[in-house]
């Protein structure tokens, strides 16, 4: 796999700022807490650190919402706290990639400030503004991906601005090229300070058809889910333009050597794989996968999507990527179930295509529960109604050691969001110790990624192993075989020669005879002998 660049070789860890490591005892997470944990980041076997936002930010979508894409938010600390972050990363052989958000500002952003001015004002064009319908309401029915009308008037001008978030996150407007210059700039000013890649909010949403047509109604539409969804987003998502300027991003990211970007899509495969661009005209290095998270946990489903995913990726020429979790989303661990658990850590991290790990995801954190009154998510408070809405849960501080506030935080500190009940038990340091913990697991596959080429640079084919419950694929590279077994269910399987050769690993640690059956739940990485 020696031609494979770092994005496509690595595992990427995303660290949610927030609730990794509270160095300077405000209950939030700051980035010299995250220089204090390198050694373990590295110890993890993980290729580069992605940080979700780090920037200026009034931080009512918790950092989504930049007012200077150039600053770092005072509550993480410093430009020359993050030059130390990237260079102890780099000395550990870490790459450093920082969270994106071009789709748009916070309302504080200077540039909105001045657009605010009126219609006259050289900024106002830099946001996207309708006059009211002819009865004076909402230019159209679009909506907020947090609830409510994508729509907020401004007063002053008569105007209303765009917001496919919330009204204080105003949507840019990427067809005017000194918006599309100013945000390059941004990516210019991080990569010169060694930053090795992005990953970018929203990508599929920079650009909006400028008809402003009502979006049509989505027909699968049910109560209790986010208001959101009652519409298919037809003029919001996924326009030519989008497309456009990506291929010109990608021009930015090329000035550099080295450097990379993943996209967040949420877009079926057909639409999302050409997001990678074309050989002639790259455009994303990697379009986020997010389909392991909607689809259920489902040995024969997992399967047929996976052959699906890789032929398709083949076909395009892109590279494949697994994602099981992030900010947005509940703890694969809570939504698996803990027997699930070590099958889908293992499908993630031997699956052919770059894996994007979630902080914690290594130690099995499961979703926290956080009481109304706790709750701070505005995904979540704008859309009561929706239980699941609020991503609080999977927020939730990093567990260290069994010391209060798990050692994120000095003792006496309140954490922004609380800690897991069961913090003392589960935490790196009691893992640490325990060779068989999940902490473990997660090292031992990763190591394994880096003894066996064939695990990242591998051709994937699966094979059927005659039960509905085993998912059973091989990776193979110049002569090596390997074959990953994984049961998502409770009965022992005998998979006959599938199972034949050395066991390389079993999420059960104890090897067993050669050819041995399947145990519930098991995940086991054979070489053929
Ligand atoms: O989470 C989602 C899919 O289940 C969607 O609601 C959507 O993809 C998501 O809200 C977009 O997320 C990104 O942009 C938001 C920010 O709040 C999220 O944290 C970020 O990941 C606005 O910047």
């Amino acid at each position: 796999a020696g031609e494979l660049k770092w994005w496509q070789r690595g595992i990427i860890y995303q660290i949610y700022p927030r609730s990794f490591q509270d160095a300077s005892g405000d209950g939030v997470g700051d980035l010299r807490g995250i220089t204090a944990r390198l050694p373990y980041l590295a110890s993890l076997g993980v290729e580069a650190v992605w940080l979700s936002p780090i920037f200026t930010s009034p931080m009512r979508d918790f950092g989504y919402d930049v007012a200077d894409y150039c600053g770092v938010d005072p509550l993480f600390g410093t430009l020359e706290d993050f030059d130390a972050l990237v260079q102890g990363a780099h000395r550990l052989g870490l790459k450093v990639m920082l969270d994106y958000v071009p789709n748009h500002s916070s309302s504080d952003h200077a540039w909105f400030q001045e657009a605010l001015k009126g219609k006259d004002s050289p900024k106002r064009d830099w946001y996207v503004w309708r006059d009211p319908a002819p009865d004076g309401s909402v230019p159209n029915n679009w909506k907020s991906f947090f609830g409510g009308p994508a729509w907020t008037l401004d007063e002053r001008s008569g105007q209303y601005y765009l917001h496919q978030f919330l009204p204080s996150q105003p949507d840019l407007n990427w067809r005017n090229p000194e918006v599309r210059a100013a945000m390059y700039g941004a990516l210019r000013f991080w990569m010169r300070r060694g930053v090795d890649g992005f990953r970018v909010d929203v990508i599929w949403l920079l650009a909006e058809d400028d008809r402003y047509l009502d979006e049509p109604e989505n027909p699968d539409w049910q109560p209790g889910m986010i208001e959101h969804a009652s519409l298919d987003h037809i003029y919001t998502q996924d326009q030519p333009e989008t497309h456009a300027y990506i291929r010109e991003m990608r021009q930015v990211l090329d000035e550099f050597e080295d450097r990379m970007m993943v996209g967040e899509i949420y877009l079926p495969v057909d639409r999302l794989l050409p997001y990678a661009g074309t050989k002639d005209t790259e455009m994303v290095h990697l379009p986020f996968n997010f389909h392991l998270i909607g689809m259920p946990w489902d040995a024969a489903q997992v399967r047929a999507f996976a052959d699906t995913y890789d032929a398709a990726c083949v076909l395009a020429g892109a590279w494949p990527n697994w994602v099981l979790g992030n900010h947005d989303q509940h703890r694969f661990k809570t939504r698996v179930g803990t027997q699930g658990y070590r099958v889908a850590q293992t499908l993630l991290l031997t699956l052919r295509g770059t894996p994007t790990v979630y902080y914690g995801d290594e130690i099995g954190m499961e979703n926290v529960p956080v009481p109304p009154e706790k709750m701070v998510d505005p995904a979540g408070l704008q859309q009561p109604d929706v239980p699941a809405a609020s991503r609080d849960p999977e927020r939730t501080p990093m567990q260290w050691d069994s010391t209060e506030n798990a050692g994120f935080a000095p003792a006496g500190v309140t954490p922004w969001l609380p800690l897991a009940a069961d913090a003392d038990q589960v935490n790196v340091a009691a893992q640490e110790k325990d060779e068989g913990s999940d902490l473990n697991y997660f090292r031992a596959l990763t190591r394994l990624r880096r003894e066996h080429p064939a695990l990242v640079g591998g051709e994937y084919h699966s094979h059927d192993a005659g039960y509905g419950d085993v998912f059973a694929f091989e990776r193979t590279l110049d002569g090596e075989r390997l074959t990953v077994l994984l049961n998502f269910g409770g009965e022992t399987r005998a998979v006959g020669a599938l199972a034949n050769g050395e066991t390389l690993l079993s999420s059960l640690w104890d090897a067993g005879a050669v050819g041995a059956p399947l145990r519930p739940f098991e995940a086991r990485i054979v070489r053929a002998g």
